[in-house]
């Protein structure tokens, strides 16, 4: 059997459209309803008329990305029992439409970090790349974070400030709205739009999380998840963590799901087997350290939702997406243990057993210049993306099973 294959799609402003996604052999859709105010109650009425939307093309709603969990219960501050209220209620509302698998992230402040989002790959394509040096840059150069040169090395610092000097003022204005706001607002991040001071919002977002470590922020998580749990269990849903991207902490904020050892800790401070991972390839390769086929092996049987893309380092410092099959991750074994295990789980006789699976990303080729699509999400790229690993799959079942 295999994976559910599923789209990521943003709703009615997308280009690429629901009637669109037979034609790739999609057959669920990944979606959240992004019209509504990061915190607010999802309202069944609302999440039914997307799925009915969806439900009119013959797909169905495999998956909500993301329910987002707002600053406050990230922070442990005063509001975040109402804010968790409101999470409890939407998790019901979903549930009561039938909708099984729910991604949520945990990252403090910002989503998703690129230096670069149109870095030309050596086969002509348009692809998003991560150089640490040039992230350095921003943070104590252009945002100016008090206290930021403490967190590098001289020899870090040394190579940001050449980045930051070869720069022009525009250049230096489109890397921090890169990071702030272009990569984060289609992603429902805290800002949506650039205004003029959107610099200052950020550095207000990120002074509410002094004095929360790895440790605090950890003990947030245990504290949503103990009052998230029990409703999500109930009601038939599954609620799959999304690790950090880059898996490392960034601008003095803690990160926790970015290693083997991070992602093992956070399943046992909450074992419901509906508390699990979105195992995400792309994401998780971005650390020398882990190991990917391992990792699948071990939390096998709590994986909800596959990413699956690839990465390639071009030095020490700077990684870019590198497609779907081409780069460090051995997507041959990764793929053949996954679906060892969604065949595990089908003889065991567990309902859930069918993962849904999304190209995630994709590299801008041939016309998906023509189309305006968010940062990442092109059609051509993600739709080779999806063949390519169709493919693969395909060979690693027939000879598998
Ligand atoms: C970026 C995405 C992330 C992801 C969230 C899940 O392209 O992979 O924004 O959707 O982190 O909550």
């Amino acid at each position: 059997m295999a994976f559910e294959k599923t789209w990521r799609w943003f709703g009615p402003g997308d280009a690429v459209t629901l009637s669109d996604l037979k034609q790739m052999g999609v057959e669920g859709v990944v979606t959240a309803l992004h019209h509504l105010p990061n915190g607010e109650i999802w309202q069944a009425a609302e999440i039914r008329h997307t799925q009915n939307k969806i439900e009119k093309e013959g797909l169905r709603w495999s998956v909500v990305e993301s329910l987002p969990v707002s600053e406050g219960i990230k922070t442990g501050g005063n509001d975040r029992d109402r804010l968790i209220e409101n999470y409890r209620e939407s998790l019901r509302n979903l549930g009561q439409c039938g909708i099984d698998t729910v991604v949520y992230n945990f990252m403090p402040v910002l989503d998703w970090i690129r230096t670069d989002i149109h870095y030309r790959t050596p086969s002509g394509g348009e692809s998003m790349l991560f150089h640490f040096p040039t992230f350095v840059a921003f943070d104590v150069l252009i945002l100016k974070r008090p206290g930021a040169e403490n967190d590098y090395s001289s020899d870090m610092l040394g190579k940001a400030s050449r980045v930051y000097a070869g720069m022009t003022p525009e250049q230096r204005e489109t890397l921090a709205r890169t990071i702030i706001v272009i990569t984060q607002g289609f992603i429902d991040g805290v800002i949506k739009g650039a205004t003029t001071d959107y610099k200052q919002t950020f550095r207000e977002y990120l002074e509410r999380y002094r004095g929360i470590g790895a440790q605090e922020l950890r003990e947030n998580l245990r504290y949503f998840l103990d009052a998230v749990m029990p409703v999500a269990e109930e009601s038939g849903i599954r609620l799959a963590i999304h690790p950090d991207d880059p898996p490392h902490p960034v601008l003095g904020l803690p990160r926790i799901v970015g290693s083997e050892a991070d992602i093992a800790e956070i399943l046992e401070i909450n074992p419901s087997p509906s508390h699990g991972l979105t195992f995400c390839s792309g994401s998780l390769s971005a650390r020398r350290d882990n190991d990917l086929p391992r990792m699948a092996q071990r939390f096998g049987p709590r994986i909800h939702f596959l990413h699956l893309r690839n990465t390639r380092w071009l030095d020490e410092d700077t990684f870019y997406e590198s497609g779907h099959l081409d780069g460090n991750v051995d997507m041959y074994q990764l793929m053949k243990i996954l679906l060892e295990e969604q065949h595990r789980r089908k003889q065991s006789g567990r309902a859930d057993y069918r993962m849904p699976v999304r190209p995630d990303h994709g590299i801008k080729i041939l016309s998906d210049h023509l189309l305006a699509t968010n940062p990442g999400y092109p059609l051509v790229g993600r739709m080779k993306g999806l063949a390519e690993l169709t493919g693969l799959e395909t060979g690693i079942e027939r000879s598998l099973f």
